[in-house]
């Protein structure tokens, strides 16, 4: 098989640059290799910037986004059993987040992408990607257990933070960041409507708690655990107590409902450099890993898409390299800039161990002061709904 971009991994990475480059007359395959029903099943992310959907919407992509998303004007901080309002749209010239779960985009993208005859091969697994410092790098990948090869001008590496494209490069040239929060969250669905219009992040002596939601009917909760919590030592009663607790406000009750999924991730910054060698281009998750404090994975693999879709289109249209060789500085500067802000957010709404009175009194020191000022409260807003330059 030849094409000219192989693309590995059916994530929001590899499907926005799919449909990116076929905007500009490139022709990709992409090699996925879970089955379609698992892929847009995968519960995630929920939290959508207005530059990945405002994207959306110029890719004609956006038709059951603008019905089922859920536009958001701010988000609620909760601490000391009190809410306060964060104006997101206020404080960003009229910028807003769109609430709509992960697996919703995927499937949007897969069906559009399969309408127009574009190619999506489930069940392909990426197993080598060789000869990335020549013109024809070529990825190896077994399907319907046959090993077969995908020969192509770029490889894109869209697959995840466990896919194989990251060690197709040199481990001398790779330069690898991580750290890994002693914290994780307990994440469940419930099937009730959710109790807050906006989304609630509470900071509380218990731990931290999120309250976002998937639609009119369905609520997204997560609490704070330990990385090496079992879902076993989670009843219901005993993630409903701890929800409670930790949303605790006078005049305010969380509603229950039949908890219809569950799952555990650890909270983790991790950054390779560079995100490209010769021919194999990263992008997303396989490239950077934020902790989902503050709901940026997917749009930033959203952002290096945009990124490298433009670069191929440049070199296809002039021959010009000089973007294809910016590409990792470009993008970056913007992982940087969101690792700390999402490495901010987990220290400042988190309980560490081993943390007294004088940790707690910082930590709600720096709520109030992010509540009360303007100036920081924007410097939240700004970072929480996307930066457009960074
Ligand atoms: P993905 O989505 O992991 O997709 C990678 C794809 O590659 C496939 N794959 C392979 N395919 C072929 N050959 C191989 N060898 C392969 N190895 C793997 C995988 O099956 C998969 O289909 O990466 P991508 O596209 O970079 O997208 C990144 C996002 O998925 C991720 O950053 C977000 O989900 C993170 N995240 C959030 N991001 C947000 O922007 N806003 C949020 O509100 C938000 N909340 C979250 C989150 C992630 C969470 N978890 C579970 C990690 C909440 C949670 C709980
Ligand atoms: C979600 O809805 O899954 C969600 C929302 C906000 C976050 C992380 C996850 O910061």
């Amino acid at each position: 098989m030849r094409t000219q971009v192989a693309i590995v991994g059916a994530g929001p990475a590899g499907l926005v640059l799919a449909h990116l480059l076929a905007t500009n007359g490139i022709e990709s395959v992409v090699l996925e290799s879970r089955e379609r029903d698992y892929v847009e099943r995968r519960i995630r992310a929920g939290v959508l910037e207005q530059g990945t959907v405002d994207l959306l919407h110029q890719l004609g992509l956006d038709t059951r986004l603008r019905r089922e998303g859920m536009v958001h004007r701010g988000i609620e901080l909760r601490f000391e059993g009190q809410s306060h309002r964060i104006p997101l749209s206020d404080l960003t010239g009229g910028r807003a987040i769109t609430v709509y779960g992960q697996q919703e985009v995927v499937k949007d993208l897969i069906a559009a992408r399969l309408e127009v005859g574009g190619q999506i091969l489930f069940g392909a697994e990426a197993v080598s990607i060789d000869d990335i410092t020549s013109t024809r790098p070529l990825v190896r990948f077994r399907h319907e257990e046959q090993i077969e090869t995908l020969e192509a001008d770029f490889v894109a590496g869209c697959d995840g933070s466990h896919g194989v494209s990251r060690s197709a490069i040199p481990a001398e040239v790779l330069q690898i960041f991580q750290k890994d929060y002693p914290v994780a969250w307990l994440g469940v669905l419930a099937a009730v409507a959710p109790s807050t219009e906006e989304l609630i992040y509470a900071y509380h002596q218990r731990g931290f708690a999120l309250h976002s939601m998937r639609s009119p009917q369905l609520s997204r909760l997560y609490v704070q655990c330990t990385p090496d919590d079992q879902l076993d030592n989670w009843s219901d009663d005993r993630i409903w107590s701890e929800l409670h607790q930790r949303f605790a406000m006078d005049g305010w009750s969380l509603a229950e409902g039949p908890l219809v999924d569950r799952s555990i991730t650890p909270m983790r910054s991790v950054i390779a450099e560079p995100m490209q060698y010769g021919r194999l281009f990263l992008a997303g998750d396989a490239a950077h890993i934020v902790p989902a404090t503050g709901a940026k994975g997917l749009n930033l693999a959203v952002s290096d898409v945009r990124v490298l879709a433009g670069a191929l289109a440049d070199w296809y249209s002039s021959g010009r390299t000089e973007l294809l060789e910016r590409y990792s500085g470009t993008c970056l500067r913007r992982v940087w800039r969101v690792e700390h802000f999402s490495w901010w957010m987990t220290s400042m709404l988190h309980r560490f161990d081993g943390e007294g009175p004088f940790e707690h009194r910082l930590h709600l020191s720096q709520l109030r002061y992010v509540c009360g000022s303007t100036a920081a409260a924007t410097s939240l807003a700004e970072n929480y709904v996307g930066l457009e330059q960074v």
